[in-house]
């Protein structure tokens, strides 16, 4: 019978920023995400027009904190109410892992406290009791696109050194309290998301740096992010020495749109410059490709001393990344049509479907993906991120609740599953286990629309924040459920 390896972790993700509400409660102070507008008259494939936020745009911000329609991240599917009730469908699902990501903010709401919130440890401590109850691993993201705005209104976060240390007092603070509890942890969620989204990412309001090269400024925030992360790493070895820490990354996945040495040239420069980030996080040190760019573009990236000694002695323990699509490069775009994936635009693959947000799914490139990752770094592997959004639509189940029916998920998911156990049966790769992006519908980070829906069990709430915030079970929950039981033994049951 054909299975995934035994103890192979399935679950779901989340990340607090996107889903867990409660923005101004229990003590929580403003994250950047708090601040950051829904924009539902663009283009929702316009992806960097969706995330500009400039130093006017927080203003506007702060002075409405009571609206929840223009800022969706703020109620987010109101976990915070409802984590009891969620973490009770999952373990009805039988996860055996549950990805989420601690509030920055929820425990030093200003970053810059002497003395964290013990409401907002509370809150927590709480959760993972409820995770426990289920026999549910919890995998940790440290930072999810939640610095403390105040981080960056006052220090320009990222950017100023200064925030190693605050950050630092954050991760202290989590690891004593919950490393009992947390054995899998990711420091960063796709630490190279700060070029493409900084204000996100780094907490970088742009007009702040007027005057300033702009890519020194990224890849200054990115140094003192890495330094972060090995900091990270070292604390939590040191106090939990069985724990496993991970990098994040964002896996793009390009093919040359044609067989022109040209294409695949343009095709290799741009996977190395993906892959760059996680070289440095599992090598420990820069690589050759990205040192030259800081070279050949004139950036200084100030460096102390013992920050690269740091990097190479703190390496990650596997690595973990998104994969939702893949998308094509050509050195000559002219004429060719393009299509939007994960944060970026690129040619699109006329083999391919794409969803009405431009993604395109790719099963085999999850394969491509998990093989290439494998070879190049012979460390394990954990899919963290990996789904499709979807508009969707509740109908009565027949049995006085809601349902949905949402085939598409499944045949999605589907060929994904088979990519992995290829992956592993066929290509010899380790793989530690995959949580599905996510479990329970959330607001998009890119479009923060809640009508972009991911998950398993869909939240009754519309992209203006109206909705009783109910649960119901999708058709591919239950779908999911017969996976995790079987162990992917149901996926081939028709062969
Ligand atoms: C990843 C982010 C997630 C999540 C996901 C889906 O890049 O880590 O936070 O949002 O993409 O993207 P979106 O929400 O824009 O559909």
């Amino acid at each position: 019978m054909k299975t995934f390896p035994e103890g192979f972790l399935w679950g779901g993700a989340t990340a607090a920023n996107q889903f867990e509400g409660g923005w101004n409660e229990g003590g929580k102070g403003w994250s950047v995400s708090d601040a950051a507008r829904s924009h539902l008259d663009i283009d929702v494939q316009d992806y960097a027009k969706q995330n500009e936020v400039l130093t006017k745009d927080i203003e506007e911000a702060m002075a409405h904190p009571e609206d929840l329609v223009h800022y969706p991240k703020r109620h987010g599917s109101d976990f915070y109410h409802h984590y009891k009730e969620d973490i009770a469908l999952l373990g009805e699902m039988g996860f055996k892992v549950f990805r989420m990501s601690i509030a920055w903010a929820r425990i030093y709401p200003n970053g810059d406290d002497a003395e964290p919130n013990e409401e907002g440890l509370k809150f927590y401590d709480n959760v993972f009791d409820e995770l426990k109850k289920y026999n549910i691993e919890p995998l940790v993201t440290i930072s999810h696109y939640e610095p403390p705005l105040n981080l960056c209104l006052k220090y320009d976060c990222w950017y100023n050194r200064k925030t190693i240390d605050f950050f630092m007092n954050f991760v202290n603070t989590i690891v004593d309290r919950y490393k009992d509890r947390v054995k899998y942890w990711l420091t960063f969620n796709e630490v190279d998301s700060m070029i493409r989204h900084p204000y996100t990412t780094g907490g970088l309001i742009r007009d702040r740096f007027e005057g300033k090269n702009w890519e020194e400024v990224i890849f200054q925030s990115m140094h003192h992010q890495f330094v972060a992360s090995a900091l990270a790493t070292k604390v939590l070895h040191e106090k939990r020495p069985d724990s496993l820490v991970g990098c994040m990354l964002t896996k793009l996945t390009y093919y040359p749109y044609t067989c022109k040495p040209e294409d695949v040239l343009e095709a290799q420069q741009r996977m190395r410059s993906t892959y760059c980030y996680s070289d440095t996080q599992v090598f420990g040190e820069y690589p050759a490709y990205l040192l030259a760019r800081f070279k050949n573009h004139g950036l200084n990236i100030v460096m102390e001393e013992d920050d690269l000694k740091v990097m190479k002695e703190y390496p990650v323990d596997f690595i973990s990344f998104s994969y939702y699509s893949s998308s094509c490069v050509a050195k000559d775009t002219e004429g060719l049509q393009t299509t939007a994936g994960n944060t970026v635009t690129a040619i699109k693959n006329p083999y391919l479907k794409a969803s009405e947000w431009g993604w395109q799914s790719d099963p085999i490139g999850l394969r491509v993906s998990l093989v290439d990752l494998y070879d190049r770094y012979r460390k394990p592997l954990f899919i963290v991120e990996n789904g499709l959004g979807e508009k969707e639509e509740l109908i009565p189940d027949g049995k006085g609740s809601y349902t949905v029916d949402d085939q598409g998920h499944i045949d999605y998911y589907k060929g994904h599953f088979q990519a992995m156990y290829d992956a592993i049966t066929e290509d010899g790769v380790e793989l530690l286990g995959y949580t599905t992006w996510a479990c329970i519908d959330l607001v998009s980070e890119s479009t923060k629309q809640m009508s972009k829906r991911y998950g398993f069990i869909y939240v009754d709430c519309d992209d203006y924040g109206n909705g009783t915030f109910n649960r119901y079970r999708k058709k591919s929950f239950y779908w999911y459920k017969d996976v995790i039981a079987s162990n992917g033994a149901c996926l081939f049951e028709e062969e």
